[in-house]
């Protein structure tokens, strides 16, 4: 993938625990990593272990939660499930704008500044400005 006049490798690995060794091979090599955590399962075993593996092998990440758009998910819940089944130094970077169905965006906490998805199945998204407050 092609950014800013350099090459992006892209290493994704399944989530099943049947793939184990194409999760610790490419956490790895990579530069950093980026763990989803599904916000309709929260941490799953696989969570903890891929997260292991980072501090393995020193490999920066993040995790990113998926699926805010879906009934009964709850941003600040996967937080604290986070806190206290991986991390306790995980801190949002970026925080939803509205919850569950009503989920539109994010917006992030270090520039205020505000991604609004469109909402048409484009994936396409408004730039703005929005406040926003966590805990
Ligand atoms: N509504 C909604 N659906 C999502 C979101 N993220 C992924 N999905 C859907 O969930 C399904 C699984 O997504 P994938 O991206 O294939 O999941 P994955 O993490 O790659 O799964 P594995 O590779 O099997 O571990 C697909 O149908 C996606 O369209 C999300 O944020 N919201
Ligand atoms: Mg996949």
């Amino acid at each position: 993938m092609p950014y800013k006049n350099k090459t992006i490798f892209v290493l994704d690995t399944p989530g099943f625990a049947d793939f184990v060794g194409e999760q610790r091979c490419a956490m790895r090599v990579a530069d950093g990593a980026i763990v989803l955590v599904n916000a309709t399962s929260g941490v799953e075993v696989q969570t903890q272990s891929v997260w292991a593996y980072a501090e393995n092998f020193e490999t920066p990440a993040i995790f990113f939660v998926s699926k805010l758009d879906r009934e009964h998910t709850n941003f600040e819940e996967v937080v604290s499930d986070i806190n206290e089944n991986i991390s306790d130094r995980a801190v949002p970077l970026y925080l939803p704008i509205g919850s569950d169905i009503n989920f539109k965006g994010v917006v992030n906490v270090l520039t205020g500044k505000s991604y609004i998805y469109k909402g048409d199945g484009s994936k396409k998204f408004h730039r703005g400005r929005h406040s926003c407050r966590y805990g």
